[in-house]
């Protein structure tokens, strides 16, 4: 049995935040039944197409077991089948703009009375506040959840980040909130509403960077690069390239190659507990006794000349080589692996990490597996629902009939 087995999830998700949160949750065993508009679908099922004819890549490692059901839930008939879904349902997940579940009939104290039991799961742009009724998408989030601003180069304008933690990561943290309801509700008896924020979820990620921002008042930031290269402060958390986001200063540090291949790089962590043999391996034994090297404070006004130093050995060596090296001496160090490294390595399909995955329209493509790893709850990747492959089954199952369900058909309802 697996852990969430017996939870059934009225998934009123689209695009990726939402998505993100339900295929969790059906990972860890609930029923998930996604809700999608006759003929359309979720919008993403036709986005960055690679295989005409075929849902995208975008949809499919986004969807994986849940089953799709399709409805027009601005029919009156379409309104009557979500009834029936929210009365049997134990959570309700949905990302629409702000606004559009109300439009639709179905805000929190309908919901509530078709079933007070119900977990009314939301994720939007922004809380409660001046934007509250803005569309958001990822990269906005990252702008307004304060990672922009503190990611890149010091000379260069704000980045995004590749890593979708605006989208992915407030599912994240949706999942977290819902498994949380669900576990309250055992006690109380009652359902609950959910609201996760895509500013607040990257807000969360980025912490350190406000954590940051108050030491700034204590003065400069001795452990950024920039502290060392005698550029002032200003009132706000800097970006700070590729600095260590802790007290342990790292760099990324070009490897052998670094001429041809894009990713032979290294991050490199000067950590202090090992700087006796950061200085063996890189041969700078006179750092040893150093006054100006052999304390972290000292180092910090330095540290372009003690990365420049290591960065000489790092390019002797392949970024596996210098891992293979620096591991034993518990030097912490990564290789920058790319997609394609990734896509490649063996470990991570022996764990799941990266799984492969058979589909009737696009035959074999690779996704991420579950992230987390249950030790009584194992994780089979089963391929996204075509549009609606489940509409019958998930009808029989609310207790319509053959012929209602044709009826429905025949009007477009479904
Ligand atoms: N039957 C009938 N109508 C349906 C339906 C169904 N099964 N499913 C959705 N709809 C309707 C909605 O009710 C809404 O109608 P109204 O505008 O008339 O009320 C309409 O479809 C469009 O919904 P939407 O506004 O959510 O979709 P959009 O493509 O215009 O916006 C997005 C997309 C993501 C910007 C917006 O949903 C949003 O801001 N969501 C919250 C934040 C979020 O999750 N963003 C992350 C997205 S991933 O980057």
């Amino acid at each position: 049995m697996k852990a969430l087995e017996g939870v059934r999830i009225l998934d009123f998700t689209h695009v990726q935040s939402g998505p993100t949160c339900t295929q969790l949750l059906a990972w860890f065993g609930a029923d998930v039944i996604k809700v999608e508009r006759p003929g359309v679908g979720d919008a993403t099922r036709k986005q960055l197409v690679d295989v005409p004819g075929a849902d995208s890549l975008y949809f499919t490692m986004l969807n994986h077991n849940k089953r799709s059901l399709t409805l027009n839930t601005k029919t009156p008939e379409g309104k009557g089948v979500l009834e029936r879904l929210i009365r049997e349902c134990d959570v309700l997940v949905e990302n629409f703009a702000p606004g559009a579940l109300d439009r639709m009939g179905f805000g929190w104290e309908r919901v509530q009375e078709l079933n007070p039991c119900m977990i009314m799961a939301s994720v939007k742009g922004f809380g409660p506040g001046p934007y509250e009724d803005c569309k958001v998408y990822e990269n906005v989030a990252q702008c307004a959840g304060g990672s922009a601003s503190t990611t890149g180069f010091l000379d260069g304008p704000p980045l995004v980040t590749g890593a979708q933690i605006g989208d992915s990561g407030t599912g994240l943290h949706l999942a977290l909130g819902i498994v949380t309801a669900l576990y309250h509700r055992e006690k109380s008896g009652r359902g609950q509403r959910i609201l996760a924020p895509m500013q607040d979820g990257v807000l969360n990620l980025c912490r350190v960077k406000l954590r940051d921002q108050q030491r700034l008042a204590a003065g400069p930031l001795k452990e950024y690069s920039q502290y060392g290269e005698n550029i002032p402060f200003g009132d706000a958390t800097p970006r700070s390239g590729n600095d260590s986001g802790g007290g342990q200063p790292g760099r990324i540090l070009k490897c052998k190659g670094w001429e041809e291949d894009p990713n032979a790089y290294t991050y490199f962590i000067t950590q202090a507990a090992v700087w006796q043999k950061i200085c063996d391996v890189i041969g700078k034994l006179e750092w040893k006794e150093d006054p100006d090297f052999t304390t972290p404070d000292a180092r910090l006004p330095r540290l372009n000349e003690v990365f420049d130093a290591i960065e000489q050995w790092t390019m002797t060596k392949t970024k596996f080589e210098v891992m293979e090296i620096c591991n034993p001496l518990d030097i912490p160090v990564g290789p920058i692996l790319s997609m394609k490294e990734l896509a490649e390595e063996p470990s991570l399909r022996e764990t799941g990490t990266i799984v492969e995955v058979d589909h009737p329209e696009r035959g074999k493509y690779l996704t991420v597996g579950c992230p987390v790893k249950l030790s009584d709850s194992p994780v089979d990747v089963a391929r996204s629902p075509l549009l609606g492959e489940h509409t019958e089954e998930v009808l029989a199952l609310l207790g319509y009939s053959e012929a209602e369900v044709a009826s429905m058909r025949e009007a477009g309802v479904i």
